[in-house]
Formats: structure tokens, sequence, C-alpha cells
């Protein structure tokens, strides 16, 4: 499809971004934390550029590449110049191990990975073992290998034609079995979307958008930097959360958009009142359950029901609470414009109004299947096209949807996906350990906690510290139990299953905050 599509119906995504670039494109588009700004003539310009470099270093369209770096101007200049390079964008989780980073070097075969320069070595030493992969370095400051290039690399206008059905990015999630899975995006999945967004949220040319979450999920990467672009103004992108920073920046921003544990952080500061909100317009949250008693604190405190969203990486946005009509806390409101579905019982077939049962989707925003995993994708899909989410809700009469539960097993921890099979298979192959169950339960800061729950052989002096330095250095701090706990036996049903909603039950007030120690 490539090169042959004229230039004025290229579907590419940066193409349909660049037509919402204010024609005066020495407006703000990036304000930095350091007092400077990108003009959307600059992050033209510099992604041109960067798309130019990328396929000076080899990178062919379709060829992916990965990048596990930090947050920064530069990284988002990466993102945008892959997408009109063709080539298809990789994000990594910047916590995850090297040892995490082997499998999707491993499994997606990237031209090009981008690493932090301090682990350019580790990054080497993976791509030599897969073959074929090269490795550039982009630092947290918009230095390393690339960017020493960049700076000599001729500017470059070409947007690659690219069809709807073309990918722009893989994002790779995990499965509940343990094996990671790449979720194919294409190029209209992530600009259907964003129009659709864009237009629900009711984006205005006065709004300015407060960019602090990661790059690396959906969240950060697609919905706040879709909707900013889109809208042709300026966001304040701060390279990670800061109650304080964000605070600051809403004397000048009306919309921020949130997992669930920034509000909470916003609402433990007390110099978040009345005023710091005075020129906001929107508060959204979503990739994990908010609160009702988070929703109703930020009211009373602010004056503004925080739009609570309900998403994931293989369908974008899905559901949202209505702009002008009611934000009822703990639902997450209508399918979006473009989006159906239904709750439906375990064969598909839809249930009754009020039930509950697994949400299945349908809509121009459902991903393209996962990377080189075809079964796994065919059994994710009904025979009728509808996506089976693995998360269980109910729709009201007038087809409000709350999300009451997964039927996956996962656990969110501050917006971060977290899958117990992956964590329980490293904790068995410990000395000592007959097996071990690995749960979420109620943490006041990152919503779940993630505890582990072991039976181990009497013999055995195993104790917690050992449990939790055991992983370090092979799973990504933020997957690492919080706690762990011994116990006999597991609880089991008559099946032989494990029965985590008795360990959920048992463990609820691990995370309980503390109470005031009397004066
Ligand atoms: C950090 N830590 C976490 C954690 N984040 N532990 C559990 N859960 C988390 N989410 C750990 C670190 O490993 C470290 O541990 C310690 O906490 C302090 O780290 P930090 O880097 O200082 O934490 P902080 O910067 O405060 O990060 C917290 C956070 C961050 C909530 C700001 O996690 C965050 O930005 N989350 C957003 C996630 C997100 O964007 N999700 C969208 C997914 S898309 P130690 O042991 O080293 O001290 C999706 C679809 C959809 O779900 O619908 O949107
Ligand atoms: P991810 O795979 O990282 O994209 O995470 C997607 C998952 O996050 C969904 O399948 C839901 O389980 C969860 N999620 C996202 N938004 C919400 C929300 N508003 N309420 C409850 N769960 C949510």
């Amino acid at each position: 499809m490539s090169g042959i599509i004229a230039l004025n119906h290229n579907e590419n995504l940066y193409a349909i971004l660049k037509s919402h670039f204010p024609a005066d494109d020495s407006a703000c588009c990036m304000e930095l934390s350091d007092g400077s700004q990108l003009t959307f003539g600059d992050v033209d310009a510099r992604s041109g550029r960067m798309a130019g470099l990328l396929r000076a270093l080899g990178v062919d369209v379709g060829d992916r590449v990965l990048v596990q770096v930090d947050k920064s101007p530069e990284a988002v200049m990466l993102y945008l110049g892959c997408l009109r390079a063709g080539a298809v964008f990789l994000p990594l989780n910047a916590a995850y191990t090297a040892r995490e980073v082997e499998y999707f070097i491993g499994d997606a075969t990237p031209s090009l990975a981008v690493c932090r320069p301090a682990d350019a070595t580790a990054f080497e030493a993976l791509a030599a073992a897969g073959g074929g992969t090269r490795v550039q370095t982009l630092g947290a400051n918009g230095d390393g290998t690339l960017m020493d290039r960049f700076a000599d690399a001729p500017d470059d206008e070409r947007v690659e034609s690219r069809s709807h059905d073309d990918l722009a990015a893989i994002l790779y999630t995990s499965g509940t079995t343990g094996r990671s899975k790449g979720a194919m995006l294409s190029h209209g999945n992530l600009s259907s979307n964003a129009r659709v967004l864009h237009a629900h949220w009711g984006f205005t040319p006065d709004d300015v958008l407060i960019h602090a979450l990661p790059i690396f999920h959906v969240h950060g990467l697609f919905v706040a930097l879709h909707c900013s672009l889109l809208n042709g103004t300026r966001m304040i992108f701060q390279a990670r959360f800061d109650a304080d920073a964000v605070i600051d920046a809403m004397a000048r921003a009306t919309v921020l958009m949130g997992v669930p544990t920034f509000y909470v952080r916003l609402l433990e500061n007390t110099r978040f009142d009345r005023h710091a909100v005075r020129r906001m317009r929107l508060f959204v949250a979503g990739s994990a359950p908010l609160l009702p008693d988070t929703f109703n604190a930020f009211e009373a405190r602010t004056g503004h029901r925080i739009l609570e969203r309900y998403g994931m990486t293989e369908a974008g946005m899905i559901t949202s609470n209505p702009l002008d009509g009611e934000r009822l806390p703990g639902t997450v409101g209508y399918f979006l414009p473009g989006v159906s579905g239904r709750v439906a019982d375990v064969d598909g077939n839809e249930l009754p109004r009020g039930e509950v049962g697994v949400l299945e989707i349908k809509g121009p925003n459902v991903f393209r299947g996962y990377w080189c995993m075809p079964e796994k994708t065919a059994a994710e899909f009904r025979a009728d096209g509808h996506f089976i989410t693995g998360d269980n809700a109910t729709m009201a009469a007038d087809g409000r949807i709350s999300i009451v539960g997964r039927a996956k097993d996962l656990v969110i921890s501050g917006g971060y996906n977290v899958y117990p099979k992956e964590i329980e298979l490293m904790i068995d192959v410990l000395p000592g350990v007959r097996e071990s169950a690995v749960i979420g339960v109620p943490h006041p800061d990152f919503g779940e906690g993630v505890v582990a729950v072991i039976s181990k052989q009497s013999s055995t002096a195993l104790d917690e510290a050992t449990v939790i330095d055991s992983l370090s250095g092979q799973l990504a701090a933020f997957k690492r139990p919080k706690r762990v706990f011994f116990t006999d036996e597991l609880p089991r049903n008559t099946m032989g299953k494990v029965q985590k909603n008795t360990l959920r039950q048992k463990y609820a007030d691990t995370f309980a905050k503390r109470q005031e120690e009397p004066g």
C-alpha cells in the first residue's frame, strides 16, 4: 500500500496530527521543565530529521524500533520520527530489567533498539544474541549516540504514506500465562481514537495539557500526546509525576490526565485547593479504578468532578463518562462514539442489563492482533469480531458501564499492570518454596499493592527479605511484591484451584493506612 497513495490521502497518523498544527509554526507545542519551548515548527522539523536519521540507520518501512528510554522531548521526536518513517514504534517500560527486555528483542526482532546510555553494553549483548538488531542510545538530557548523529543529520520533510491498517506501534501487554503479547496497533486505530477523544472531551484552542504520564503506555503516549497535538496547543511536558510541579503547572493549564494515584497524591498535598485549580477545566482519570472516595474528596476539595474513562492497550479508549452529562463515581460511562459492545457470558451471549459478565467490544480502535501469535489473537476474538476484554462489567439500562472486576488474573498498581503468573513462576523456583500465590490488595497510594503468599518447606529458613532480594535484577521494581507472607498451605477449592479471593480477604489490611499514634 505504501508509496502509491496520494499525499492528501495519507493516513499516516503523523500526517493527520500535522494537519491540525496551528498555521503559526512559532506557536508553542511543548513547554519544558527548564522553561524552554519547542514550537510546532520545531516539532515538525525535528521529527522529520529523526525520520531521515532512522532511514539512514537502515530502518525500513514496517521495521520495529524498540525503545527503552527515559521520558524526554527527544523521545517524543523519536516516536513521531518512527511514525513519519513508517516504522513500528515499540516502547518498553523504563523499569524493565535486561532479563525482561531480552524476551521483547527476541520476540519483536527490531531492526533498531534505542536504550539509555547506561544500558548500552547490556543491549549490545542482547542484540548480538538476537542477531540483526542495531543499538543506539538516548539519554534523559538529549545525549547519547542517536542524538550525536541527529546533530549532523539533514532536514527531511517526508511523511511515509501509510494506510489505515498499516502498523504504527506494538505495545506489549503481559499475559495471564506469563508470556507477554505484542498488541499491534495501526495508524487507523490510533487516529480514530485520538479524533474521538479530542472531540468528546471538548478540546478548545485555549486548552493547555499537563503531560506528567510516562510515554511507554497507551495513556501518556497516545491519549495525552495525541489529544494535545491534534488540538494544536501547548502541553506542559514534565519528565515524571511530581505533585508540586503539577500544582505549579495548573496556574497556566486547563487539562490533566492521570492515573488514580496522581489524584490521591494531589489530595495529600496541602497546597492543592480551589485556588490551585482556578484555571483548570478538566481532570481525566483512567488505567485503573478510581475509588469513589477519591472522586468525592476531589470534588469536595476542588469543586471538580473527575472524568473517569476506561481503556486498554489493545483498544485505546473504550468508554468515557460524559463531558457535559453526569459523571458518576464507580462507573466508566458510555461507549465512545464508534465503539460498541456487550456484557456477555462465557460463550459470548449478551446478558440482560445489570448482570455481571465480561465486556466484549468492537470498533475502529480495536487492535490488529498479537504480534506473531495468531492462536492467541483468535482466542480473544468472537466469530462476530468482538474482542473479549477480560474485564468484568455491568451495563445499566441506559448503557452506562461499570467495571466490577477482572476475569483475568491481573493486579494494577499505580496504573501499571502486574501479572501474578510471571512472579509466581519466579518465586516457585526459589530453594525452599513449595508454591506461591501473588495477589493485589488495597494500597492507599497505588490502588493495589502486590503481595506474595508462599507455602515453604518446613526445613527452609527462607524469609521475606531473601524472596524480595532474589527477584531484584530479574523483575522491574514495580512488579516486586511489597510484602511476602508465609503459610503452611495455600487455600484451595474442591477443584484444587488456589482461592485467591480468600487470600485477598486475609491480607486485605496489609497496606491499610496506619492510625495516627495517640499524641
Ligand atoms: C513506582 N513504584 C511503584 C510504582 N511506581 N510500585 C508499584 N506500583 C507503581 N506504579 C516503586 C518504584 O519501583 C520504587 O520502588 C518506588 O515505588 C518509588 O519509585 P518512583 O519512581 O519514585 O515512583 P513514582 O515516580 O512516584 O511513580 C509512581 C507513579 C508511576 C504512580 C507516578 O508509577 C506512574 O507514573 N504510573 C503511571 C502508569 C501509567 O501510565 N499507566 C498507564 C497504562 S495504559 P523501590 O523499591 O525502587 O523504592 C493503560 C490503559 C489505560 O492502562 O486505560 O490507560
Ligand atoms: P493495559 O493492559 O495496561 O492497557 O491495562 C488495561 C486494563 O486496565 C483494563 O483491561 C482494565 O482492567 C484496567 N482499566 C483501565 N481503565 C480502567 C478504569 N477506569 N477502571 C477500571 N479498570 C480500568
